[in-house]
């Protein structure tokens, strides 16, 4: 049989994920959407209308996916996964916070590792890739409100994480043909979304807790997953500047350093920024 038909498209059940989540908290409550906007968006509400902390929302697509910085999230119905976890317990050290995007997307690349065996690494801040393609990618959104309207220690936090699954080169967009990848495209066959999903949350839990004790191991498990240091980057600055140089470190606050090229050129330390590995 060939491998791309051998596991049939199926639509994501809570049953279905609830079969291999092995967490406490993150996931437990989990709401599967067929279409919505954004599930941050959704998550948001309904983190300000008073869901408990790792309460997940999923769906089977996005009309509105949302990346950084204003930008798009290419969402297909049925293929992927578009999810969001609700975090109302996490500390509001601004340690946590500037690394918890950079966490997720351990997760993340742990939860492809172990479902796929693929290779996957990391490029600042929080690209999940498979050979230099993108394949996942996170979103971290904040709200100081609770759901009285008044501000919470570390307010809420909306972890928003988009994964392409089974998507294959020809439905991609133009634009995203040679930029992106699935697991399907670099494995060769589909992917079980429910047991992926619960596998991303069980890592996502997994991390939270490790960092909650012992936080320098999960740092130097993102700057071990994390192919953009060494490497030789451009970097596109607030303002439309650019700069070329060499990425030398991923620093205690999660920026990443900036080593520019030539002897009077700066050395950066980033805490937003769009990074291009050069070859
Ligand atoms: C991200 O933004 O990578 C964060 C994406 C987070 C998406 C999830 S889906 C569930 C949750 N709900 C949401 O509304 N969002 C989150 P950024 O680093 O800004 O990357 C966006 C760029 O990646 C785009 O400008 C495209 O170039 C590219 N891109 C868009 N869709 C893609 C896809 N499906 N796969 C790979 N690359 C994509």
């Amino acid at each position: 049989m060939d491998p791309m038909t051998a596991l049939t498209p199926s639509a994501l059940t809570a049953a279905a994920v609830r079969a291999h989540l092995t967490t406490h908290t993150i996931g437990r409550t989990l709401h599967l959407l067929e279409e919505t906007m954004s599930t941050n968006a959704t998550a948001l509400a309904l983190a300000q209308a008073g869901a408990e902390h790792g309460t997940v929302i999923a769906a089977e697509t996005q009309t509105a996916g949302r990346g950084r910085l204003g930008r798009r999230w290419f969402s297909p119905g049925g293929e992927n996964l578009y999810c969001s976890v609700i975090l109302t317990e996490i500390p509001a050290s601004p340690r946590w916070l500037s690394w918890l995007p950079l966490i997720s997307a351990v997760a993340v690349a742990s939860a492809v590792r172990m479902s796929s065996g693929l290779a996957a690494v990391l490029k600042w801040p929080n690209d999940v890739l498979l050979n230099d393609r993108k394949v996942g990618g996170v979103l971290c959104e904040r709200s100081g409100l609770s759901a009285k309207g008044g501000v919470v220690p570390g307010g809420v936090v909306i972890v928003g994480i988009g994964l392409n699954v089974n998507t294959l080169r020809a439905a991609f967009p133009e634009d995203l043909r040679d930029l992106a990848t699935s697991l399907a495209i670099e494995a060769g066959r589909r992917f079980d979304r429910a047991a992926l999903l619960a596998s991303l949350l069980n890592a996502l839990e997994a991390r939270c807790d490790l960092y909650a004790d012992r936080a320098s191991e999960v740092e130097d498990e993102y700057r071990s997953l994390c192919a953009t240091v060494g490497r030789r980057v451009r970097v596109e600055l607030a303002g439309g500047e650019r700069l070329e140089g060499r990425a030398t470190a991923v620093l205690e606050d999660g920026t990443l350093r900036i080593a520019g090229d030539g002897p009077e050129s700066p050395v950066l330390a980033l805490h937003t920024a769009d990074v291009i590995h050069l070859r």
